[in-house]
């Protein structure tokens, strides 16, 4: 079942000069790079994005932290690959993200109010298409 994913390297991977690294495991496992862009996010667009996370005590640092620096924002494509790619970026707390996972490899905590964990992934085809929308307009 070809599937499209909303894959966006974080401002923090960007920063850190990850994003070779990050596309270059996305393409490893066989996935393709359908659209890719550099991005300066708005408010407008992270709020969204991240509609389901509104009210909660992270939404304002997690918002501040996606405007903190360009994102690369990407469609994938391939097989089961929201499923895949969500494999891939690990649990979403880089401290206990498994190794050989984006964000168990490549992340760590920083002590501050949101977790920086280097890549979004979307969870569902509904908030994929959902996404790419946003991201992809
Ligand atoms: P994911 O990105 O793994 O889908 P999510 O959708 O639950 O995770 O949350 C969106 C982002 O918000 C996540 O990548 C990092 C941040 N975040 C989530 N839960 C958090 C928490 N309890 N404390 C700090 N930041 C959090
Ligand atoms: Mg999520």
């Amino acid at each position: 079942m070809t599937q499209r994913t909303l894959v966006l390297v974080k401002p923090d991977g960007v920063q850190r000069g990850l994003t070779g690294q990050i596309l270059a495991r996305i393409e490893a496992k066989g996935y393709t790079l359908a659209q890719l862009e550099l991005v300066n996010a708005t408010r407008e667009i992270l709020e969204q994005h991240y509609e389901e996370h509104q009210g909660k005590p992270f939404f304002e640092p997690l918002v501040e932290f996606m405007l903190s620096g360009p994102v690369v924002a990407a469609v994938v494509e391939g097989d089961r690959v929201i499923e895949g790619f969500r494999s891939l970026a690990g649990a979403t707390e880089p401290t206990t993200a498994a190794p050989g996972t984006i964000r168990g490899d490549l992340g760590r905590d920083w002590g501050e109010k949101v977790q920086k964990n280097l890549v979004h992934g979307s969870d569902s085809p509904e908030s994929a298409e959902r996404e790419i929308g946003i991201w992809f307009s």
